[in-house]
Parts: C-alpha cells; structure tokens; sequence
C-alpha cells in the first residue's frame, strides 16, 4: 500500500467526486484507481476484501482505509486542516448536513439522477424520488438564502459533501430557476481554487 492518498472510485460517481474535489481544493495529490462500476467489480472477491460495503469511494493513506465519502471527508479535513470546522458547536453543523446529505440530497436527487440517465427506474419510484429531492433542493435554498455557505460565510467539508449532488440536480429533471441561492452558491463552490470537475479528477494520472 502507498504511503500517499489513493482513492478508488468511478468519474460517473458523485460519492467519488467529494474526496476527489476535497483532495483538489487542499492541493493535495493523490493517485487515482478506477473501478468499474458497469463491470461490477466493486462486488467482486479482491475489491469486497479491502471494500465490505462494495461500493466507491475508498480511500487509502497508509495503514488507513475509509470507505464512506463523509468519513473520507472528515479525515481529509482533520489531516489538511482546511475546510474544517471552527469549534464544538461548529462541527455539530457541519455533521448535520453530512448526515442530511445521504439521508434526502443524495437519496432523492443522486437516484433521480442514476434512475434517468444511468439506469431506468420504475415511475412509481422515480416519483418518491423527485419529492424527496425537491424537498432536499428546498432545504438547501432556505439555508442558502440565509448564508453564503452552508454553515456560514466559510465553505466547509459540508459544502463539498452538498455540491456534488446538488450540482447534478438538472439531470436528475430538477427545476433550478426558482432556487437562485442554490445556483449561486454551486457557482461560489466552482469559482473555489482548485476546483475540477469530475472528468479531469476521476481519471488516471
Ligand atoms: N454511503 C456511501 C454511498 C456510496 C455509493 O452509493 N456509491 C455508489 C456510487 S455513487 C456505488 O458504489 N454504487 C455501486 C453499487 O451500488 O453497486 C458513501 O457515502 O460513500
């Protein structure tokens, strides 16, 4: 194993685009190993050995190994010290958004989005979908009419958590015209240093 960050992921893959952006926007180089996804090898013998939830991302950094996008997020914050938390009270924030993230964000608009440019999904089910996303997109309008980033005028491992799903909202069929706080701030996350997007970052180098 390498004793630099190596993150396995697919450039398909939101989850694999927040440890890539986060390793982008702290300057900090990493190698890159694709897993194909169509092919199934997340669930194969040798990935599903280091992998149990047999899905991307993973990252490693010598002897650790994290397998959830938040986790890997957490660590990343902890071991570059940018795009942390100020405090106690800060960091329950930034939590609280991360773990809202998977629950509603990445349920309702990254399976909308899967559902109809990935994989046809069942119309019942792509209509639970859409309400559980747009009530998401709701979310993240409210707060962001209130503040430029999502726990302040700082963007945090929060704001990169949000971003990669909120950014595929049009192609999940989402409406971004009534949510301008939304559109701007995906466009203060793009005008960060370092920022990529997911074609140049999850890909070979
Ligand atoms: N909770 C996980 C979710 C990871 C996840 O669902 N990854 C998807 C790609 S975005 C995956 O590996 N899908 C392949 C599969 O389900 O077999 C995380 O945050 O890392």
């Amino acid at each position: 194993m390498s004793d630099g960050y190596t993150l396995y992921g697919h450039v398909r893959s939101g989850n694999s685009y927040k440890p890539a952006l986060m390793l982008a926007l702290t300057g900090t180089p990493f190698e890159f190993v694709e897993v194909d996804l169509v092919g199934e090898e997340q669930k194969s013998g040798q990935y599903r050995d280091k992998n149990v939830f047999a899905k991307v991302p993973m990252l490693t950094h010598g002897r650790a190994t994290m397998r959830q996008s938040g986790t890997i997020l957490l660590y990343l914050a902890a071991q570059t010290g940018q795009f942390g938390s100020d405090g106690p009270l800060h960091r329950l924030q930034v939590s609280e958004w991360m773990f809202w993230e998977q629950e509603r964000l990445f349920n309702g608009v990254g399976r909308s989005r899967f559902f109809r440019k990935v994989a046809p999904g069942d119309p019942a089910v792509l209509e639970w979908l859409a309400g559980v996303g747009n009530d998401a997109l709701d979310t993240l309008e409210a707060q962001l009419v209130q503040t430029k980033y999502l726990t302040g005028d700082k963007p945090t491992i929060a704001d990169i958590n949000c971003y990669c799903y909120a950014r595929l909202a049009e192609e999940g069929s989402f409406e971004m015209g009534t949510r301008p706080a939304t559109v701007a701030w995906r466009e203060a996350m793009e005008a960060l240093p370092g920022w990529a997007p997911p074609a140049e970052l999850l890909t070979a180098r």
